[in-house]
């Protein structure tokens, strides 16, 4: 037998791991790798979480119109991305999350009106990090990455068995904070997990100008990690991944780079006007792979979600939104001057003079 090319194990099969289709139709996984299809109470788990994620995602988007909030990146058709990866871990694991991944704050049992205050303006990101086990949700891309490597690396060390989450975009994998994060968690097998969801654009580039490498999985080779190319509109498929690499995480073998295909509904922001730079066919050949259509469509196949069910978790939804509509403007109005307060223990020059010409402005 000829010997396998070296790497060749670390490489992403040329399917992305799926076990429900588009139509909600179960498909027998090629090679799944040990990969397990998620328990029914399980599914019935996510299929709540993705309602909630949905309808929570829709009601921020219309704070914003609303001038109730200063901006929000929708995860409109990344829930399951969003929700697998928060099911497919323990509450004891750290995530390390963008912008982006409000609902899988929403998913970890944060407060929605919390999980918005940053998005208010306000410098401070509304929750505990700590209780929660959650780092602000980070704006500037990949410098979470090495941050995350460092709580892996840290329980590691203190021989715990927690796993780390880092919350990427397809753009964040061309940062440098990125490949350092990378380098270091594959040298010294920290317990961290590199969670791509590959939405196809960063704000108006196309994944095609963004890296010439055969896949973003692929770049996980080249660290010494396996890459996982996952269906990020197949809930099912996205737990059962997630949880596969922190097993291996917990049995001290190391990261893994996930990759979940998947795509952006909406703008990228509010600021954003999306059909500059891509075209509605698009848009709407994403739409028929929804995600919540879809695990909808095979549990109610599978008989396991009724419609008294369905209308439960439709009705909750709907609470979990008045609530934050009722909540949102109760909280205390951003500060501005508080921007300058944690920055240094002593202010330089320069911010002390954009301090006072904010105040002078305010
Ligand atoms: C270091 C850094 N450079 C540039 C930006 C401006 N910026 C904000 S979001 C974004 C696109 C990110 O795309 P991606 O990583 O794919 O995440 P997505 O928004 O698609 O979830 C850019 C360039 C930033 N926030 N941080
Ligand atoms: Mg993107």
């Amino acid at each position: 037998m000829a010997a396998k090319k070296p790497g060749a194990d670390l490489l992403p099969d040329r399917e992305p791991l799926r076990f429900i289709d588009a139509d909600g139709r179960p498909v027998k996984p090629g090679k799944s790798g040990g990969a397990a299809m998620p328990a029914p109470e399980r599914l019935l788990d996510a299929h709540r979480a993705l309602v909630v994620g949905r309808r929570f995602d829709r009601q921020a988007t219309s704070l914003v119109k609303q001038g109730r909030l200063a901006v929000y990146p929708s995860a409109h058709g990344q829930e399951a991305s969003e929700v697998g990866a928060i099911l497919g871990l323990r509450d004891t694991d750290w995530i390390f999350p963008t912008y982006r991944d409000s609902v899988a704050l929403v998913t970890r049992g944060i407060d929605p009106v919390e999980v918005l205050t940053l998005l208010r303006g306000d410098w401070h990101c509304g929750y505990d990090p700590v209780a929660h086990r959650t780092a602000p949700q980070c704006t500037p891309l990949a410098t979470q990455a090495p941050h995350a490597v460092g709580v892996g690396h840290a329980a590691r060390l203190k021989g715990e068995d927690t796993v780390v989450l880092a919350f990427l975009g397809d753009g964040a994998t061309s940062e440098g904070d990125f490949h350092e994060a990378m380098n270091f968690a594959a040298v010294f097998k920290s317990p961290v997990i590199f969670f791509v969801q590959n939405n196809k654009y960063a704000i108006s580039v196309p994944l095609a100008r963004q890296t010439a490498a055969p896949s973003l999985a692929h770049k996980a080779v080249g660290y010494g990690m396996p890459g996982v190319s996952v269906d990020g509109n197949d809930v099912a498929a996205v737990m059962a991944a997630v949880t596969r690499a922190a097993d291996r995480a917990r049995k001290g073998k190391g990261p893994t780079l996930i990759e979940a295909h998947t795509y952006r509904i909406e703008a990228h922001t509010n600021a954003d006007d999306a059909t500059r730079y891509r075209a509605d066919d698009e848009v709407a050949e994403w739409r028929r792979r929804d995600p919540v259509d879809r695990l909808t469509a095979y549990l109610r196949e599978a008989g396991l979600l009724d419609d008294a069910r369905a209308a439960a978790v439709a009705e909750e939804a709907e609470r979990v939104a008045a609530d934050l509509r009722d909540r949102i403007d109760d909280q205390r109005p951003p500060a501005p001057a508080e921007l300058f307060a944690h920055v240094y223990a002593e202010p330089t020059a320069q911010l002390r003079e954009q301090a006072a010409l904010i105040a002078e402005e305010v």
